[in-house]
């Protein structure tokens, strides 16, 4: 059998068919197996890093359980002969129902409405004050990829006027291309953000972007924590120059700035983009054909280029 190093665990059904397959070896024994491992099944947080992957001189292929693989050397892999492998397309759906999900909860301050419910409040006060709406507004998305492309069709299909940044206009999309990411924000009542985390994005939403979308303005991140000045937001948000945020990552998870927990105008989630059973179950299924397809001799299905 061919020996694996596993650093994350897949989905139950998908992990039996994998141990049926492969020997799997754990990260604790790594020492021991570094020499014998072909394979490496990881997720975009995960590694392996560079000292790892010198260590293994049999390995063959990185199989990541993840869109983004930030935390995976990908270059260095490359100049190894080693391919990486992601999981794109399979998870647009759930990333994008998510990054909608936020905008309606952040405008329309369901979290508070909600706890205004279940702590009686509505019944010994009456009416909750009035919230904002989220459709027949601008939204703005950082990147226009696969994801961003999703997030497109659902807010257009809200009554929403969609703009985009990327480095380059994307072909075949309706929307607007702003070069440059602050009038995209000045120009926007939701700045959404997808891009990969790069050296290049680290940040790139600053202060200037978050003051540029303004005191009403609404900001949702779905990508990575690292690509927001997580200062800069928390000091908008505190001084009311950035209206509200509904954020899903966080740059060192899972600590989140505590000061954002006592704030109404903003709706936290625990890295849930991808997180459901169906999305999860196609996320490990691809980790597993992509093994298969290294060792059968077949072309990958979705190797990061
Ligand atoms: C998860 C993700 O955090 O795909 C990504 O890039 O951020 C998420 O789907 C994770 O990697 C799941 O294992």
């Amino acid at each position: 059998m061919i020996d694996i190093l596993q650093l994350v665990p897949l989905r139950p059904e998908v992990q039996k068919e994998l141990e049926a397959r492969y020997k799997l070896h754990g990260k604790a024994d790594f020492d021991k197996v570094a020499g014998i491992v072909r394979g490496c099944v990881t997720n975009g947080h995960s590694g392996p890093p560079t000292d790892m992957i010198d260590r293994m001189p049999k390995l063959e292929i990185i199989a990541s359980a993840s869109v983004g693989y930030d935390g995976i050397p990908v270059e260095y892999a490359r100049t190894k002969g080693i391919p990486v492998c992601n999981t794109p397309d399979v998870l647009n759906d759930d990333v994008a129902d998510l990054a909608i999900a936020l905008m309606i909860m952040t405008a329309r301050k369901l979290v508070v409405t909600d706890r205004y419910v279940r702590s009686g409040r509505w019944a010994k006060e009456g009416e909750h004050p009035l919230a904002n709406r989220a459709s027949g507004k601008r939204v703005g998305i950082l990147g226009m990829g696969r994801i961003g492309k999703e997030i497109g069709k659902r807010a257009t299909a809200m009554n929403n006027s969609v703009a985009y940044h990327s480095r380059k206009p994307v072909a075949d999309v309706p929307y607007k291309h702003y070069p440059d990411l602050v009038e995209l924000a000045k120009n926007s009542d939701f700045l959404v953000i997808i891009i990969p985390s790069t050296p290049q994005t680290n940040k790139i939403v600053n202060k200037a972007v978050m003051e540029a979308l303004g005191p009403t303005g609404i900001l949702v991140n779905v990508a990575r924590g690292a690509v927001v000045d997580e200062d800069a937001l928390v000091e908008a948000l505190v001084s009311g120059k950035l209206g509200g945020a509904g954020l899903d990552v966080f740059v060192d998870e899972p600590k989140v700035p505590e000061v954002l927990f006592g704030m109404d105008n903003v709706v936290l989630q625990p890295h849930v983009g991808s997180g459901t059973h169906e999305t999860r179950r196609a996320m490990s299924q691809l980790v597993l054909d992509n093994l298969d397809a290294k060792f059968a001799g077949k072309p990958l299905l979705t190797e990061i280029k």
